[in-house]
């Protein structure tokens, strides 16, 4: 929620700034954002194609300088090779998820986690999308990855709706969910299935005596082989 209220303002901020000049397109290489332009900005270092060596995971959320609350943000996801003697990392793959989305993307965050323990980690990116501060409306995506520069999507699917002090949403409708992994009964799945938590804590606008969980089973294929 605290998170983002400042997006919204440095937004506000941002589009005051800028309401007289069309905005520089962002570069398309998150390492070469201009750090004013940036909000917040994660490295996690993991080995994500099973091969023995690391690669940098990049995540940076950043101001588009565009006036449109829509368009103001958008969530850089990258998969870059490890900088070396001076020498930059190779960029594999860039992904925007506001433009490859179409719905607005902030406060983008990420797990890299050996779903399967096959030893290659995957990609777990969630963001809001919601425009309002005081609503959340958090999607995720799951990625595979065998190939470094062309991750496959396993899944996406809300993360997180908490519409409880929403004034634009009629209070009976009002809810809190989160959804996360059972990280154990996945394991067990070895590479060919999910298992996602969601836990309901308020519904139809009354938080519930005893949180609502529910256990889902998603078929995925996490390995290019077996
Ligand atoms: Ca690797
Ligand atoms: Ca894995």
């Amino acid at each position: 929620m605290r998170k983002a209220l400042v997006f919204l303002l440095v937004v506000a901020t941002a589009s005051l700034a800028s309401a007289r000049r069309k905005p520089a397109e962002l570069p398309p290489d998150p390492r070469d954002i201009p750090a004013e332009a940036q909000l917040s900005s994660t490295r996690s270092f993991a080995d994500l194609d099973g091969n023995g060596s690391r690669e940098v995971l990049i995540l940076v959320n950043a101001l588009t300088g565009h006036e449109a609350a829509r368009s103001a943000s958008e969530v850089f996801l990258a998969i870059a090779g490890e900088d070396a003697g001076g020498t930059r990392g190779e960029l594999f793959w860039v992904r925007r998820l506001a433009e490859a989305t179409g719905e607005p993307a902030h406060d983008g965050e990420i797990t890299v986690v050996d779903l399967d323990g096959d030893g290659g980690s995957e990609i777990i990116v969630t963001w809001d999308r919601s425009l309002s501060a005081d609503a959340v409306d958090r999607w995720a995506e799951i990625f595979a990855v065998d190939t470094l520069s062309r991750p496959r999507r396993v899944w996406d699917g809300q993360w997180e709706i908490d519409t409880r002090r929403d004034p634009a949403t009629p209070a009976p409708e009002r809810q809190w969910l989160q959804r996360d992994i059972d990280y154990g009964a996945t394991r067990r799945q070895a590479g060919k299935a999910i298992l996602l938590r969601t836990k309901q804590r308020v519904l139809g606008g009354e938080m519930l005596d005893k949180p609502k969980l529910t256990l889902e089973r998603v078929d995925v294929r996490l390995r290019s082989y077996g």
